[in-house]
């Protein structure tokens, strides 16, 4: 049997399975990867919620890089939550000198607006995108906080994702699921002489969803894992992105009712 082509997450575990380093081992293992993870912090949370958010420490995400990092002929790296500078710093250093360069999903805070990674650890992204970044993923909120100004609507995203390629020398890809409108317009800037590329897909209405953005990096790295060059890789890792959003199933979960109805069980 052939060996499978390998991509590695580094991110957050997410309770729920929607979002982080789960989320992108299910979008590898659909495209046909072999995934492998370096946990940066453990999220207890589902649906809606973040209860808590504990951070692994720098030596345990070094030591669980330098156990993967050249066992392997690893092909795509993405990375997720990195919740501490010294987080950032420890990926950073790990990485250095390693020939794949990175998909960085800038996530600063949950779907639920509970910040996730702490302030300093944007400037050290700042500086690791630059370092060792491939392809940049900030969705509305982070590109403008990277840029320092506010991003009006889906036309203006097209010269903001031009601005932070100039920023960070590196692609970058704005993504609009966050702006109005009937599509959700993604800008993608890989080529500093060419177009800025521009990514539409219809939005599903009605859905409430957590993790679409570790999807898709994960997916972008997946398809970089099988050899598709970048523009490919996101136009495909879009395509996916919209049949597993198609495909999701809503739990009507009890929340904290439930947790008090199986201390109580009379009451449930
Ligand atoms: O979707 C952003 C995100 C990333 N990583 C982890 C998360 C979340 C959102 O909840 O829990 C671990």
């Amino acid at each position: 049997m052939n060996a499978p082509a390998v991509a590695l997450t580094i991110a957050g575990s997410d309770s729920s399975a929607g979002a982080g380093l789960q989320a992108d081992l299910k979008a590898f293992s659909a495209l046909g990867v072999y995934g492998l993870t370096v946990a940066t912090a453990i999220v207890a949370e589902r649906p809606g919620a973040v209860l808590s958010s504990e951070l692994v420490s720098p030596g345990a995400i070094s030591d669980q890089l330098r156990a993967v990092l050249t066992h392997y002929p690893i092909r795509a790296i993405k990375t997720g939550l990195l919740p501490s500078s010294a987080a950032v710093e420890a990926v950073a250093a790990a990485l250095q000198g390693f020939p794949v360069r990175v998909v960085i999903d800038p996530v600063a805070v949950a779907s639920t607006g509970t910040a996730l990674a702490s302030a300093g650890a944007g400037a050290a992204l700042a500086d690791f995108i630059r370092t060792c970044g491939r392809l940049v993923t900030p969705n509305r909120a982070e590109a403008e906080h990277f840029l320092g100004m506010a991003i009006p609507g889906p036309e203006e995203a097209r010269d903001a994702a031009r601005g932070l390629q100039q920023l960070f020398g590196c692609a970058v890809l704005l993504k609009g699921g966050h702006f109005e409108g009937p599509d959700a317009i993604d800008w993608l800037a890989h080529d500093p002489r060419g177009d800025v590329e521009k990514i539409r897909a219809p939005r599903i209405p009605g859905l409430d969803l957590h993790g679409t953005g570790c999807t898709y990096s994960a997916a972008i790295a997946a398809h970089l894992a099988l050899g598709k060059e970048l523009p490919t890789a996101v136009r495909e890792a879009r395509r996916y992105l919209h049949s597993a959003m198609q495909g999701h199933f809503h739990w009507p979960g009890r929340g904290d009712e439930g947790i008090k109805a199986l201390a109580n069980p009379a009451e449930s």
